[in-house]
This record gives C-alpha cells, sequence and structure tokens, in this order.
C-alpha cells in the first residue's frame, strides 16, 4: 500500500493483495496465471483488501481466496453464489467476488446461476474453466467436450458440453467476458472491467489443467490459436452478436468481452438499500426489510 501524497487516498499495487499462503496448484497450472490476474486487477480498482469479500466452492481453482488478503470463503461445493449473494445483501458496500471451476458453477452450482442473473446483485464471478474436475483427480466436468477420454469416460465422453457463455447471455447476463491466462493483460483488463461494473458481471477464464485436461487446450495452444473479440470488430453493446459469437465455445477461443449492457439496470443490492431508507422514513421497523423482499 502507498499513501505517498497527504491527503491522497491509498493506492494498491498486486502485491497488496498476495497472502502468505503459498499455492498448491500442480506446476503450471493455469490458476496461477488467473490469480496474478486477479491480484492485478484489483490493484487497478483500488479497494482495500478488508474491503473485498472473495468466495469460492470446492475444487482446485475454489482456493483463490485463501491466496488473496481478501477476506476469503472457501464454502461448500456448488454454493458460492448463493453464499456470496447473502454476503452483498448483509453489506451492500463490500466489494463481492466469486471464483470456481466449472464443475463447482456449471453442474452441481449450475441451478444457482440463472438465479444469481435475474437478481443482479452487483457481484462478480469468475469461473475457471479446465473442462475437467481438477481435484479430484480428472473426471468429465459439463464443460468437457464430447470424446473426451477421462478416468469416467474411459471410451470418450458420449456427452455434449455446456456453453458457459451462452448459458448466462440466455439467462440475461448483462456483462460477460471470456479470457485466458496466456493473455494476461487482457485477462486482468476483463477482470477489472467486470467488477467495475454495476451489477451481476461473468468471466469465463479458459485456465488449463495440466494433469488432467487434454493436450490441445493448454497455454501454449492458447497462444497460438486464441483471437480477441475487438480485433474482430465485435460490438460489445449487441446481445445478439455475442450470442452469435458465444456459439463458437470449443472450437475457437474468443477473448475479451462479448457483452457489456450499456445501459445497467438496477442491481438488487441497490433496490432493497433504497426500499430500506423509504421504510426507515416511514418508522417502519427493520424486520420489515426481509417482508419487503420476500414481497418483490
Ligand atoms: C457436495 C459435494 N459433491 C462432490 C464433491 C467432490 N468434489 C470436490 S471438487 C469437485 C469438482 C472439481 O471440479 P471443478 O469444480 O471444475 O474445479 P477444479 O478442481 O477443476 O478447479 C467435486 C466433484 C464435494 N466436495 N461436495
Ligand atoms: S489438478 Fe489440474 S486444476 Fe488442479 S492444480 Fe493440478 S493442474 Fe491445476
Amino acid at each position: 500500500m502507498n499513501t505517498s501524497t497527504a491527503a491522497s487516498l491509498p493506492t494498491f499495487q498486486a502485491k497488496d493483495f498476495k497472502s502468505d499462503l503459498k499455492p498448491i496448484w500442480c506446476p503450471g497450472c493455469g490458476d496461477f496465471g488467473v490469480l496474478q490476474a486477479i491480484y492485478r486487477a484489483l490493484a487497478g480498482i483500488g479497494r482495500a483488501p478488508h474491503d473485498i469479500a472473495f468466495v469460492s466452492g470446492i475444487g482446485c481453482s475454489s482456493r483463490i481466496p485463501g491466496y488473496t488478503t481478501a477476506y476469503g470463503f472457501n464454502s461448500v461445493h456448488g454454493r458460492a453464489l448463493p453464499i456470496a449473494q447473502g454476503i452483498k445483501l448483509a453489506n451492500p458496500d463490500l466489494l463481492v467476488l466469486v471464483a470456481g471451476g466449472d464443475g463447482d458453477g456449471f453442474s452441481i452450482g449450475g441451478g444457482h446461476v440463472p438465479h444469481a442473473i435475474r437478481r443482479n446483485a452487483d457481484i462478480t464471478y469468475i469461473v475457471m474453466d479446465n473442462q475437467i474436475y481438477g481435484l479430484t483427480k480428472g473426471q468429465l466436468s459439463p464443460t468437457s467436450p464430447r470424446g473426451l477420454k477421462t478416468v469416467t469416460s474411459e471410451y470418450g465422453s458420449v456427452e455434449s458440453p455446456v456453453n458457459p457463455l451462452l448459458y448466462v447471455l440466455a439467462y440475461g447476463a448483462n456483462f460477460v467476458a471470456q479470457g485466458t491466462p496466456a493473455d494476461m493483460q487482457g485477462l486482468s483488463r476483463v477482470i477489472e472491467e467486470a467488477i467495475r461494473y454495476p451489477g451481476f458481471s461473468f468471466v469465463n477464464v479458459q485456465s488449463p489443467c495440466v494433469t488432467f485436461g487434454a493436450e490441445d487446450v493448454q497455454v501454449k495452444e492458447h497462444r497460438a490459436h486464441m483471437k480477441s473479440l475487438e480485433s474482430l470488430g465485435h460490438n460489445p453493446s449487441d446481445r445478439l452478436a455475442a450470442m452469435g459469437l458465444a456459439q463458437h465455445y470449443g472450437t475457437e477461443l474468443h477473448t475479451g468481452i462479448f457483452y457489456r449492457n450499456p445501459e445497467p439496470p438496477p442491481t438488487m443490492d441497490g433496490l432493497l438499500r433504497e426500499r430500506q431508507q423509504t421504510m426507515a422514513g416511514k418508522g417502519l421497523p427493520r424486520e420489515r426489510i426481509l417482508d419487503a423482499f420476500v414481497q418483490k
């Protein structure tokens, strides 16, 4: 932290968000790069670590909060989003981030994603999509491609993968981006922009699993094949164009912002705060705030 000029606000550097815990990921795991990108993005945002709540589920990627100096909650498999929404509603002043894997977010936790989107609490969800269950040693995940051979699909997967980008766009997410640790600058930029977006924001990170992941989706391959949406002339305020591009998930590696609603709708935490103030003005008891929430 730096407080050089008198009366100026403290500024933060990436290292201020690095905890003393040493990551225990396999050497070369994509999650190392994602963690660095998160440090950089948080330095750009400028909020103090004690103003940030970082929630995760269970998985290799869900270890991320522990490697930061923010308040962290390594919670229950697939349940990070409801916990994060609760934290945001209880203390809207916190910057609330969520991290986890594709299994955590799109199989066991898949039912929570649409509701987090439609409630639109101001939280940022970063998924480390490695198309495999890493922590439990290489089973099929919901984003594994058809034909992938794993310990639970010895002769190749016979299932179509979930497309996380189309999934969240179809449910009306207002900010959707994708990145890869092969492009650290681009990745930290999209994470920072996602955090700055007022409302639920989603970043899918193609984060290779070097131990159990397919050989053709490693960082080297990403570097050779990634295409920035900006270079394609994509207009991120065009939802239908974003959905068109998102259909190439699994065959093309597009990086950058797919969709950013230029007119952000009200957030749930913002609406509740307003309602809280109105009710307090009318002298209504605090317990009724919850009634108002239920009736919405
Ligand atoms: C309720 C419950 N079911 C299953 C598990 C076992 N489990 C832990 S992590 C995990 C999947 C990990 O894959 P992913 O979420 O994609 O994260 P990654 O390890 O690849 O980062 C599973 C099935 C669990 N911990 N809790
Ligand atoms: S098993 Fe895969 S996802 Fe987990 S730490 Fe190792 S490389 Fe990373």
